[in-house]
């Protein structure tokens, strides 16, 4: 398996993020950490939610479209960033059947990877099945070259990314296509400011728990004492910039030590820290930004209620 990110990087990089957010005005932390063994079943408990759609939106769009995909592409290498080793990546796999060589499943978590990747190769034995572990934000021009590429990055993922950081990443990903390579990309779509929040604010309080579980990563990771019970999951959506904020809100003033960086923080009562950011999209926003990046659009599809979109974009 490729390493391009070590144990190592990735606690200098959990070092730097929460110093850098627990610092700042107001106070962030970035959603990647989010993503411990009790933060991935959590998310995927979230997947099932009633008013979680974007999961079961996106494989409808799949199941309709991966066949257009692998006509459209007769791709030969699928990279998919922040690999998955659920359904929709098997869908994707049985529709390029006919042309695909090689799998190339990318995310920043070995362990997971090692076993999808076993998995996959498993079910596909003609595959050559090629796991890399790396950070989609920063290797992309390390990942395997190869004619007609297809990179998929599924889930609106794509979302949590600010503005800024999109334009990079749209930009790195651009930086290794040629002629005959594509971008499948899930994206999330602006909808009714309810049902936006609903979904990121469960009334069984899974994402609550979500949320405050990156707490208890940071504890864990940096020997630091938040008490988790003392912040309460906020759902907001900021209509200017359509996105969606999940927040933790301090419930009283409080002092929280992280030991492994010699760092006393404090909060006050009422304060909120900010520890996701989830973009929604319209079309002619995905069609700029992949513009600016140097990609058109080649497809464009969502599910029956508009509810989510794939987009199917080329150099
Ligand atoms: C996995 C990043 C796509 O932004 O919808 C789910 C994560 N956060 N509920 C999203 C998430 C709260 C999810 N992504």
């Amino acid at each position: 398996m490729d390493r391009f990110l070590t144990a190592d990087d990735l606690a200098k990089s959990l070092r730097n993020d929460v110093y850098e957010g627990l610092t700042g005005t107001p106070k962030t932390l970035p959603p990647k950490w989010f993503y411990d063994e009790r933060g991935s079943a959590l998310f995927e408990e979230i997947t099932k939610l009633e008013e979680y759609y974007p999961t079961r939106r996106e494989r409808e769009i799949l199941v309709a479209r991966a066949a257009a995909v692998a006509e459209a592409t007769g791709a030969r290498t699928l990279l998919e960033l922040g690999a998955g080793s659920g359904e929709k990546t098997r869908l994707l796999l049985d529709a390029l059947a006919g042309t695909l060589r090689t799998y190339v499943p990318v995310d920043v978590s070995g362990d997971f990877l090692e076993e999808a990747a076993a998995g996959i190769a498993a079910d596909h034995p003609g595959l050559d099945v090629r796991p890399v572990v790396a950070d989609h934000e920063r290797h992309l021009h390390l990942l395997p070259g190869g004619e007609r590429r297809l990179v998929a990055f599924l889930g609106g993922t794509i979302g949590n990314m600010p503005p800024a950081e999109r334009v990079g990443f749209l930009g790195g990903v651009r930086a290794t296509m040629s002629g005959g390579d594509f971008l499948l990309l899930g994206a999330d779509l602006v909808k009714d400011a309810g049902r936006l929040v609903r979904a990121y604010d469960d009334a069984a309080g899974v994402t609550a728990e979500f949320n405050r579980n990156v707490l208890r990563v940071i504890n864990a990771e940096l020997d630091a004492d938040f008490d988790p019970d003392a912040f309460q999951h906020r759902a907001v959506w900021d209509g200017a910039e359509e996105w969606i904020e999940m927040r933790l809100r301090s419930v009283r003033d409080q002092e929280v030590r992280v030991g492994g960086l010699d760092l006393a923080v404090s909060f006050a009562a009422g304060e909120e820290m900010r520890t996701e950011i989830s973009a929604k999209f319209r079309r002619d926003r995905l069609e700029a930004e992949l513009g600016a990046a140097g990609m058109e659009i080649a497809e464009f599809w969502t599910d029956a209620d508009g509810d989510f979109s794939l987009t199917l974009a080329r150099p």
